[in-house]
């Protein structure tokens, strides 16, 4: 059945592969490369073809902006059947932007470096990787040290992030608050998503609204962090997008190690972790929850929810053994009810929990690998196992979908996967996950 399941996989990584050497995450309504789907994919392709997942960093990184900045989106070609493109996001803006590909003036979840630490496990030549390694992981260091200059104006070892597409987790109702304090234009535009998938399981127009107002702002200012730190109405302390970036730190001294000669990143590497660390333990923790939350910083209020990015610093090693408690805990008491798999994306006991929509309930499979490899990192090996098979269940369930109802009977007769089909990450992760 497994073997299945993997040929089936390898198949719809195949099938997504491009020319131009990177893997896009879904036909027809993703057919760019992004960010972190990139690195998710590269741990895939890793297990069974070690030169595309090379070429899938390779690329990215080729995408880098002069400042060390990685984009969210690299537009390798021409293709009008995502909006908003290159047109309307114009990286040309900023001084600093590829002048060999256009992008979005925004980034993603830092995952890079711990990627390439997933690549050299999985290696069977490690020299060979290790070369690879040696090759790209300076690029990969730029990009943090863009971070560290450039998006923690208060010094507190925590990154903002100015849009919502910067999280990854684009509708979660975490933002709904701040949306309340927008007021965005009607903008007239051309939904592209909503020609492959249904409507109801996509944002909303208005939604939209606000997420094309917040570029509109960063453009006006040529996509300058630190003005966009001074007016952009989005300005949030996000777990996953820190978590991830404390997993690709330590990844990164971890590597700097075994290249060797490299002390100074490894020194000033060490000194971003402690801040970033100490930093998240103090101010991202709510007691009351028993789970990390986000903060809003241009409205200074943490936003009081507990989404599936709650549990991410489990993967990251952030919290101690105790708060670790706590969170499986809050998981299980909220998320782990037996007519459910894990991990909703978000707090099924909250009235904004829909579990169809995109990110304010639906299971991820990046999600889902994420927890599962932070929970058996701290021992949790029981909850790591059920979040296992239950994303293999749901994959054998729909298929290869974006993302999954949590509920175990939904109601429905016919297949509940919803968003993209045969969908890069959840190949990718799942070819790990059995393997
Ligand atoms: C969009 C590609 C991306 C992911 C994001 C996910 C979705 C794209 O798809 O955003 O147009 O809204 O939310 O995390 O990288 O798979």
């Amino acid at each position: 059945m497994n073997e299945n399941l993997i040929d089936r996989a390898i198949d719809v990584l195949d099938a997504n592969f491009q020319e131009g050497g990177f893997t896009i995450p879904s036909k027809g309504l993703y057919p760019f490369q992004w960010k972190w789907d990139s690195g998710f994919i590269a741990i895939g392709l890793a297990h069974y073809n070690i030169e595309h997942a090379k070429t899938e960093i390779k690329t990215l990184l080729d995408a880098q902006w002069q400042n060390g900045f990685i984009p969210h989106i690299v537009f390798h070609s021409e293709n009008d059947s995502y909006f908003p493109g290159a047109d309307f996001h114009r990286s040309e803006l900023h001084p600093y932007s590829s002048k060999k590909y256009r992008s979005t003036g925004m980034t993603q979840p830092p995952v890079t470096g711990f990627v390439l630490q997933e690549m050299y496990r999985i290696a069977e030549d490690k020299v060979d990787m290790l070369n690879f390694i040696e090759d790209s992981i300076d690029k990969v260091y730029q990009n943090h040290a863009y971070f560290y200059a450039n998006r923690d104006p208060q010094n507190e070892g925590l990154m903002f992030i100015y849009h919502n597409w910067e999280s990854g987790t684009d509708n979660s109702p975490v933002w709904d608050d701040i949306w309340e304090t927008m007021n965005p234009p009607e903008y007239e535009f051309e939904r592209k998503d909503t020609t492959h998938v249904d409507a109801a399981q996509r944002p909303s127009k208005r939604e939209y609204d606000h997420y094309l107002y917040l570029i509109d702002i960063a453009k006006e200012h040529h996509y300058d962090d630190a003005r966009i730190a001074e007016l952009s109405p989005f300005l949030v302390q996000d777990p996953l997008f820190n978590a991830m970036l404390i997993k690709s730190n330590q990844a990164l001294i971890d590597l700097y190690g075994l290249i060797g000669g490299k002390e100074i990143e490894i020194t000033i590497l060490k000194k971003w972790q402690k801040k970033s660390i100490d930093g998240f333990n103090n101010k991202l923790f709510d007691e009351e929850l028993g789970a990390y939350v986000h903060y809003d910083l241009r409205n200074n209020r943490p936003i009081r929810f507990v989404s599936s990015s709650s549990f991410s610093p489990l993967f990251a090693g952030i919290p101690n053994q105790k708060r670790a408690k706590i969170l499986v805990e809050t998981m299980l008491d909220k998320f782990g009810g037996d007519d459910k798999y894990l991990c909703a994306s978000f707090d099924p006991t909250n009235e904004r929990y829909d579990p169809r929509k995109y990110w304010r309930g639906p299971v991820w499979i990046n999600m889902n690998w994420l927890l599962y490899n932070g929970l058996k990192d701290y021992g949790f090996t029981e909850v790591a196992e059920r979040v296992k098979s239950d994303s293999v269940a749901l994959i054998e369930r729909d298929g290869f979908f974006e993302y999954f109802d949590c509920r175990k009977d939904t109601g429905e007769t016919n297949r509940v996967g919803y968003g993209g089909g045969d969908f890069s990450w959840s190949a990718a992760l799942l070819i790990d996950l059995l393997k």
